[in-house]
């Protein structure tokens, strides 16, 4: 009984004292974004068509409330005044992402939309004129349709036309920008686009498909870094890196299967694109090799559905990240698959984990975004002991409601999370260097339209002028930026207070 009063009370005194970390003083803070999510102007002043907008018009049975992107906040016509709206929030940096078909109409750099260089030179222009650094991603999931036509990302052509569209946007903006993503969430676009046809261009192509869009993606990635490298480093210097998204894997129980079953999980999800980069030998983590190869050869298949790379592309991909971008929302526990369950190829036969969300865990209006702060603190540790403690900018983290304005529950996700990124710089040593709310505003949420809404400003999709308003959250993350500190107590006079 003693003892468990001396831990209750070491565990309020931990996490009583954890509020009192603050954040460093060179910790920067943003907002993000995504160019499809926002922009609208869909086929404004020469952008040519993506796979959203194909999949959106065609298929539009597949979005939940059957609504496309064509204006979304209509950033296109907005982002200067957005601007003001960043401004007063405080932020160091805004991360927003390049519409390839805004800049190349038809996907290749033989022709190139001025309107496009326009329109992202205006905005760049502004918010360094108001203090804001821009933080840029080449591509949030939106491929030029005649790309598509040609196979899309399982093409490995596909990589060297990206590297060409890398090198206009490096040509055009890099004066300018210094911080840039090549990729965001890769696991994300290729397991929607070619795993469980739940993102464009939904292709069904489960444990196949999904492996050649990733190999393609890697190399596209090592070709942008290296052209940057060689090419635009010393005159422009800045640096280059890539989004990963994770999630943490729990083990399901103490048992040893659990715990071989969520570290195979992590690898096969995240190392299948960290390991390549961020570890010292690069490559794809050997269990991912060793049991895609095995169970390839049980199912029939002459070589392995995991493609290989040659030791220069090896070579070329290792380090091939200035910093660790990470985009974490959520956790999953995972134990491993019980006999027959599911259907060989895919993904998660491949790894034999089985991984779900225990009941009690704090829902969002997301299906599989549940409140587990804890989960975020295990992630970086990993990370830190993984891959020889990278600098990491978290470049997305958020939590979607129906749109309150008395946002209380986002506040607690912010509040928390942030908490778990403190302990984890103070007391794990990791190296955390930036935070990123995700989302600026509320958008459009790809297959789920705009039923589920990630944002601190609220946004009346039913106004054409598309105000925006800010939520209680947004007065709480302006807070934090000020005070560098996580304070459960604060609440804007606007709004009567949380209860916690
Ligand atoms: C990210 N998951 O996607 C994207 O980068 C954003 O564009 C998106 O709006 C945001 O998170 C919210 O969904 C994810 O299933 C989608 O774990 C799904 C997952 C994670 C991230």
């Amino acid at each position: 009984m003693r003892l468990i009063l001396y831990i209750t009370t070491l565990l309020c005194a931990c996490s009583c004292y954890a509020q009192e970390y603050a954040f460093p003083p060179n910790f920067q803070f943003g907002v993000a974004t995504a160019a499809y999510q926002v922009e609208g102007g869909w086929n404004s002043s020469g952008k040519g068509e993506n796979i959203w907008d194909r999949l959106t018009h065609t298929r539009s049975e597949l979005i939940t409330d059957g609504s496309n992107g064509d204006i979304a906040c209509d950033t296109y016509n907005k982002a200067i005044e957005d601007v003001q709206l960043l401004k007063s929030l405080g932020v160091d940096f805004y991360r927003f992402s390049f519409s390839w078909s805004r800049i190349l109409p038809t996907g290749t750099a033989n022709k190139i939309n001025p309107d496009g260089i326009r329109y992202y030179n205006e905005m760049i222009d502004e918010l360094l004129a108001n203090g804001i650094k821009p933080f840029a991603t080449m591509y949030h999931w939106d491929l030029p349709q005649p790309l598509q036509e040609l196979g899309g990302w399982p093409n490995s052509v596909i990589a060297d036309l990206f590297a060409d569209y890398a090198n206009v946007l490096y040509e055009n903006f890099g004066d300018r920008i210094k911080d840039w993503i090549t990729f965001n969430e890769v696991g994300v676009f290729c397991g929607g686009g070619y795993e469980s046809a739940s993102m464009a261009p939904a292709y069904n192509g489960a444990g196949f498909g999904v492996y050649l869009c990733g190999h393609t993606v890697l190399r596209a990635h090592g070709k942008a870094y290296r052209l940057y490298e060689s090419k635009y480093k010393a005159s422009q210097g800045g640096r280059v890196g890539i989004t990963i998204d994770s999630g943490w894997y729990e083990p399901a129980s103490e048992s040893p299967v659990d715990i071989e079953a969520a570290e195979t999980a992590i690898q096969m999800g995240f190392g299948w694109f960290a390991h390549p980069i961020f570890s010292t030998d690069g490559d794809y983590p050997p269990v991912m090799k060793q049991r895609i190869a095995q169970k390839s050869a049980e199912e029939g298949f002459s070589r392995s559905r995991l493609p290989e790379f040659t030791s220069e592309e090896i070579a070329e991909i290792r380090g091939s990240s200035d910093f660790f971008g990470l985009n974490h929302y959520t956790t999953n526990r995972c134990t491993i698959i019980p006999d027959g369950w599911g259907t060989p190829p895919s993904q998660w036969t491949d790894a034999g984990a089985l991984c779900s969300q225990d009941a009690d865990w704090e829902p969002s209006a997301s299906s599989w975004l549940k409140v587990v702060p804890w989960g975020f603190r295990k992630l970086l540790v990993w990370i830190k002991n993984e891959y020889n403690n990278p600098e990491v900018v978290v470049t997305e983290n958020g939590f979607s409601d129906r749109g309150e304005l008395r946002d209380c529950r986002r506040i607690n996700y912010y509040n928390s999370y942030l908490e778990q990124l403190l302990k984890a710089i103070h007391e794990d040593g990791c190296n955390v260097s930036g935070y990123t709310a995700w989302s600026f505003m509320d958008n459009f949420e790809w297959m789920r339209g705009f039923t589920e809404r990630f944002g601190l400003y609220y946004v009346d999709f039913n106004d054409p002028n598309r105000p925006r308003t800010p939520k209680m959250s947004y007065y709480v993350y302006k807070n934090i930026l000020a005070t560098k500190r996580v304070d459960w107590k604060y609440s804007p006079d606007s709004f009567d207070e949380c209860e916690f």
